[in-house]
C-alpha cells in the first residue's frame, strides 16, 4: 500500500457536535423535530442531501430552491461560527503524530472530505501542512457514498485506487471506499460495520495495519 486518504469529521477531528448544534438551531427556527439519532444519518452526507434528510420531517408549505439555500447559508454561518473557536488542541497528540510517523514511513497522506469547509477547519487545528493532497466538497460533483471525493484524492496523489487505504467513520464513507476500489478501514461507528476491510479502535493503530 503506498498511500492513506482521511476523512475529516469523525476520524481527524470532530466537528459534529457543531453541525448538530447548526443544524438544531435551523430545524428549531422552522418547527422541525430533530434529534441526534437524526445527525447520526448526517455522517460524510453533503450539505444539500443532509438538508432533505432533515425535511423528512417539515409539514409546511412546499420550499423553494431559494428558500433551501437560504437554509443552508444559515446552517453554515452557525457552523462556522463554532468552527471560528477551533485551535490546535482539537486534535490529539496520537492524530497527529500518527499522521507524522505515516509520512515518515514513506506514505503519501490525503484528506478525502464530503466538507466545503475542510481547508478552513485544517486551517484551524494547524494540520493543512499534514497532507499532500486535499479532496474535499469543493472539487466534488456526487458527495459519499459515490467514490468521487476518494478517485480525486488517489488521482491528486498519482497513486492506483487500489493502494490506497481510506480511513472512515461513517457508513457512506466506507461504502464510497469500497466503491473506489481501496482497502476501507473503519474507526468509530464504522468499525461496527460489515463491509470495512479492517477496524480500528484508535488512531494509533494505522501504525500496525501492516504487522
Ligand atoms: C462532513 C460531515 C457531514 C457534512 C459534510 C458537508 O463530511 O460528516 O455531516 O454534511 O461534511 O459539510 P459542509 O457543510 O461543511 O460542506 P466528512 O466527509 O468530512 O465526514
Ligand atoms: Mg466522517
Amino acid at each position: 500500500m503506498k498511500a492513506f486518504i482521511f476523512d475529516l469529521d469523525g476520524v481527524i477531528v470532530f466537528t459534529d457536535k457543531f453541525h448538530y448544534l447548526a443544524w438544531k438551531k435551523m430545524a428549531d427556527e422552522m418547527g422541525i423535530y430533530f434529534d441526534e439519532t437524526i445527525n447520526n444519518r448526517l455522517r460524510g452526507v453533503s450539505r444539500a442531501e443532509s438538508l432533505e434528510i432533515i425535511l423528512e420531517r417539515y409539514e409546511g408549505p412546499a420550499l423553494s430552491q431559494e428558500k433551501k439555500a437560504e437554509l443552508m447559508e444559515g446552517k453554515n454561518n452557525t457552523y462556522k461560527e463554532l468552527l471560528g473557536g477551533m485551535t490546535p488542541d482539537d486534535v490529539t497528540d496520537e492524530v497527529r503524530n500518527t499522521l507524522a510517523e505515516l509520512h515518515n514511513r514513506g506514505y503519501k497522506l490525503a484528506l478525502g472530505s464530503s466538507s466545503k469547509n475542510a481547508k478552513f477547519i485544517l486551517e484551524k487545528v494547524e494540520l493543512l501542512g499534514a497532507f499532500d493532497a486535499i479532496s474535499d466538497g469543493t472539487n466534488i460533483t456526487k458527495s459519499k457514498p459515490d467514490p468521487e471525493v476518494f478517485l480525486k484524492a488517489a488521482e491528486f496523489l498519482g497513486e492506483k485506487p487500489e493502494e490506497c487505504y481510506v480511513v472512515e467513520d461513517a457508513y457512506a464513507g466506507i461504502d464510497a471506499a469500497k466503491s473506489a476500489g481501496m482497502q476501507a478501514v473503519g474507526i468509530g461507528d464504522a468499525a461496527g460495520y460489515g463491509a470495512t476491510d479492517k477496524k480500528i479502535k484508535s488512531f494509533g493503530e494505522l501504525l500496525t495495519l501492516e504487522e
